[in-house]
């Protein structure tokens, strides 16, 4: 008699612990597969509906304000990467973890990568915009997960030994087999997804066709004396690929002239929508705009300054006639991110808020909100600079509030006066020493900025011209300095005589605020 314990009855017998570590990495090839199958039945049906970007989007969502403030603060313009690396490393563990589970205790396993899928599925069919079609992906891709891990994993069970006709056997090689194919489902899917993508969503090469028309109304020329083109100075124009970017968009909207339009409407008497046949057809203007992002931290970079061309909004709410009682203007994105704007700055004759195409002589870049995106001088830009967009609705804030509002910002987002040293850093030699840097209050304009190091006097800085209010201003200051370790700071005053607070804000809820200083050590 052979023991009890090595009875081919005993589903515990003959496991070697390797088969864990297996048993583990089927799990990780069947997620993978399951995933990329995902990521080639959205390119087909509905790009956005993928397990990972609409779960991804859903997390955006979710995350409390202060993690995403803490996110974009730590990570800045790469905190999209670190949020899809950090999903990639608990989906691979949780993947791991099923398939040590599907081993151990099935179909636990099995359960927990279907879980991922009704949740991937529920997900994609709440995004706004969705359909009942965007589960398809995670049902089908995570769907074919669950019968890789439940295939592979029974091949690591053991099973009598026909051979011996003693003990049990393990057929690894049917397991490898198995998991061999997961792993070329995989490869194959991601591959075909890159394929129809590509295919399907042309957007850059249709953007590459096009050329806008020249603005009816030019912009005022950018003085000679605009950029001091010092060594380390922000230039005065922000060029597109050094441009921040700032959205919730993991996947860029992928939208084309020929489908895009915009739809104006709400508390309005001729509500309308306009094509992009008919918008290029306008009397386009030119504008230089200094865009800022409230999540800027004093002394950041999360601002730029470009010449933008576009059709004013003023004009279109002409047009539809807003009825009495209505005092904002929800601005809608192709991926559902929504602004609230005062209706009254929108209306302002003297503020050149536009509906923009072009970003510094060419189409808008598809980040920056290709087709058409939204432009208002002296609001941040998550209450006015709405990209992809495609409806302005009128309405009130008592009634509809934008996107960051429920998430701990205000709804009213004026930008604030700040400056910012941008040379010296770091170190400098003894003597004269050029301080620089940009200087803003947008809508407002720049009268003044003042630098000094350590308790020092102010220094009035030279500012450099400007083409209006609604850009920054370069300033420049020299001031004598010992060897030794210095700060610098700097502080600016509006064109009201504002002087710019020292007091320290964080961004949340309506902007930073404090004087930017900087370390030098002189010698
Ligand atoms: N569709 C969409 N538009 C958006 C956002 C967004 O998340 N989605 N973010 C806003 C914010 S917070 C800022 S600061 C500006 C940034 O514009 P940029 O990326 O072109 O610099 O876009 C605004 N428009
Ligand atoms: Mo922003």
């Amino acid at each position: 008699m052979t023991q009890a314990t090595e009875s081919p009855a005993d589903p515990r017998a003959d496991r070697s612990p390797h088969d864990a570590g297996w048993a583990a990495l089927a799990g990780v090839v069947a997620g993978a597969a399951g995933l990329a199958v995902a990521e080639l039945v959205a390119a087909l049906v509905a790009p956005a509906a993928s397990t990972l970007f609409a779960g991804g989007a859903a997390v955006v969502d979710a995350v409390p304000g202060w993690l995403k403030d803490f996110a974009v603060q730590w990570f800045g313009t790469n905190d999209k990467a670190v949020l899809l690396g950090s999903m990639g490393v608990v989906l691979a563990l949780g993947a791991a973890l099923a398939g040590w589970l599907e081993l151990r205790r099935p179909p636990v396993g099995a359960l927990l990568i279907g879980a991922v899928g009704v949740v991937g599925a529920m997900v994609a069919v709440l995004r706004p915009d969705a359909t009942a079609l965007w589960a398809l992906p995670s049902v089908v891709g995570i769907g074919g997960a669950v019968i890789l891990l439940r295939t592979a994993i029974a091949k690591l069970r053991p099973v009598a030994d026909l051979r011996t006709d003693q003990g049990t056997t393990v057929d690894r090689r049917g397991f490898l087999a198995v998991t061999g194919i997961a792993a070329g489902v995989a490869v194959l899917a991601l591959a075909g997804s890159r394929v129809v993508s590509a295919g399907a969503s042309a957007v850059n090469a249709v953007r590459e066709k096009i050329s806008l028309p020249a603005a009816k109304e030019a912009a005022a020329p950018v003085p000679a004396g605009a950029d001091l083109e010092l060594d380390g100075l922000t230039p005065y124009l922000t060029p597109n690929p050094e441009f921040y970017r700032i959205d919730t968009a993991l996947r860029v909207p992928q939208l084309e002239p020929a489908d895009w339009s915009l739809e104006v409407h709400g508390l309005v008497d001729e509500p309308f929508t306009i094509t992009w046949d008919e918008l290029l057809a306008l009397p386009l203007e030119e504008h230089h705009v200094t865009l800022a992002c409230v999540s800027n931290t004093v002394g950041g970079d999360l601002i730029g300054n470009a010449l933008w061309l576009g059709y004013p909004i003023r004009a279109l709410l002409e047009r539809a006639k807003p009825q009495a009682g209505a005092d904002m203007v929800l601005s809608r994105s192709d991926d559902g991110f929504t602004a609230g704007t005062p209706l009254e700055v929108l209306q302002d004759p003297d503020r050149a808020s536009l509906l923009a195409v072009g970003m510094n002589g060419e189409p808008l870049p598809v980040e920056h909100g290709f087709p058409a995106r939204l432009v208002v001088p002296g609001l941040y830009g998550y209450v006015s600079a709405t990209k992809w967009v495609t409806s302005l609705e009128v309405t009130t804030f008592d009634a509809d509030q934008g996107y960051w509002t429920p998430r701990g910002w205000s709804a009213l987002g004026p930008i604030k006066l700040e400056s910012r040293i941008d040379v010296p850093r770091g170190s400098a030699a003894p003597g004269a020493v050029t301080v620089a840097g940009v200087a803003w209050a947008q809508h407002t304009g720049i009268g003044k900025v003042e630098v000094r190091a350590d308790d020092g006097a102010w220094v009035t800085a030279e500012l450099a011209e400007t083409v209006g209010p609604d850009t920054w201003r370069q300033w420049r200051a020299s001031i004598d300095l010992d060897a030794g370790d210095h700060t610098l700071a700097v502080r600016a005053t509006d064109t009201d005589g504002l002087v710019q607070t020292e007091a320290q804000a964080p961004p949340a809820p309506d902007g930073a605020t404090g004087w930017h200083t900087v370390q030098l050590s002189v010698g």
